[in-house]
């Protein structure tokens, strides 16, 4: 029997694995939070399915991850565990406001689920990937980033990453555990949350089309991302796990675009022509046709400390995993614009 177990299972990311692996016939078990409103919308339509199982629990509390482990070793047989912590407080922006907290999740969660996996007496019948971020590079030391690349993380967020991603190198290291790290660039999809930039840009102009609202506000228009799509990138954590041997790799596209151009060709999608006015925190966008101002820029959305570039050299894992991402950034926006914009778009297709 093959068995995964996925924190983050409600994430973007999760959600998209948990597809995946299941498609591949594994158990898949997950971990979710109680909340007072419901966060299993990206995963309901696998509710049926009697090989997902799901499991309250917070990656701040060790006991809850340990009783999880011994449970799963306990009931399921199989020859190695895969276990996939997605789980993070991943807002780059919101880890100003909750450092500790980001600290304590992001970064000492990594090392709670490490040890129950330890304590349970998994060490030796479990493959382990951490979701590692380009975010760790933050202020580029070199352009395009690699595996090698010097880190210098500009978040608590990015901080709290950095911890995560040398406690998995070092119970790699110290207990000889199967331990992989993915660095992973920027991935989107119709299922990114919200309040991260492409999914508000493509979510901004549903509402303009509809007329529920009349405008944009966004931050940094020349911010550059390496941006690809988050099927391609769950397979590549699969890839990673199957890889003889653990390693650490870069998951990228290997081309950058600004937030000035994912908003550009949205809107272009939908037959609007931005074209910009002004300069800094006056700079707007103009729908060209009739004249109205459609893109305003607010410092509420700038960082204390910003993340210019990300530029990804995937290199690495296209040659040893034989990975290579599907999508490119058209079809990228195409699906989120199709999907925020067109009624008839199916979300879980
Ligand atoms: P996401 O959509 O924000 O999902 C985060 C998941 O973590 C959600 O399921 C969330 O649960 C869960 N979670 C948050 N705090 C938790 C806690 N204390 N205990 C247990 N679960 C908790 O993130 P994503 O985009 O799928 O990213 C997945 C992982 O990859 C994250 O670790 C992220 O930092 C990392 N990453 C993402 C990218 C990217 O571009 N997407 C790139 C590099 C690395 P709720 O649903 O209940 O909130
Ligand atoms: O920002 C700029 C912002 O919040 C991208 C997470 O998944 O990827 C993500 O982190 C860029 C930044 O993602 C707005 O300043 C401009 O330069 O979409 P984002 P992120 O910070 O790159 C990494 C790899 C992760 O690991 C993270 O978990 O866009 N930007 N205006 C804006 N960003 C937001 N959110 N909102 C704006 O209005």
């Amino acid at each position: 029997m093959k068995v995964a177990f996925i924190t983050g299972i409600t994430g973007q990311d999760g959600s998209y694995l948990t597809e995946f692996l299941l498609e591949k016939d594994y158990q898949v078990w997950g971990l979710i939070r109680r909340t007072s409103n419901i966060n299993t919308r990206r995963i309901e339509h696998l509710y049926e399915n009697n090989n997902l199982i799901l499991k309250y629990g917070d990656l701040s509390d060790s006991t809850n991850l340990l009783h999880i482990m011994c449970e799963i070793k306990q009931k399921e047989s199989f020859e190695l565990l895969e276990v996939y912590n997605l789980a993070a407080m991943s807002h780059v922006k919101v880890s100003f406001e909750m450092p500790e907290y980001t600290a304590d999740t992001t970064g000492v969660g990594v090392l709670r689920l490490l040890d129950a996996i330890r304590s349970s007496g998994l060490t030796d019948k479990c493959k382990f990937y951490q979701a590692s971020s380009s975010e760790l590079y933050g202020m580029v030391q070199e352009v395009p980033q690699t595996e090698t690349t010097p880190f210098h993380p500009r978040s608590p967020y990015g901080v709290a990453k950095l911890y995560g991603y040398w406690i998995t190198k070092n119970y790699r290291e110290a207990y000889g555990m199967f331990a992989s790290n993915g660095i992973l660039f920027n991935h989107e999809s119709s299922r990114r949350g919200p309040t991260f930039i492409t999914r508000k840009i493509t979510r901004g102009l549903r509402m303009i089309l509809t007329g529920e609202r009349d405008r944009l506000i966004v931050g940094n228009l020349d911010a550059k991302r390496d941006w690809g799509h988050a099927k391609d990138y769950v397979e590549g954590m699969w890839k990673i796990l199957q890889h003889d041997t653990p390693d650490d790799f870069v998951l990228s596209t290997n081309e950058f675009h600004s937030v000035r151009e994912f908003i550009e060709k949205s809107f272009k999608m939908k037959g609007i022509d931005i074209e910009w006015n002004g300069e800094g925190l006056n700079e707007v966008g103009i729908d060209k046709n009739s004249g109205r101002v459609l893109i305003y820029v607010s410092d509420k959305y700038f960082r204390p400390a910003e993340v210019d570039e990300l530029l990804g050299d995937s290199t690495k894992a296209r040659t040893l995993l034989n990975w290579k991402p599907k999508y490119d950034f058209n079809m990228l926006i195409k699906e989120m614009v199709e999907s925020d914009c067109d009624v008839n778009f199916n979300y879980y297709s």
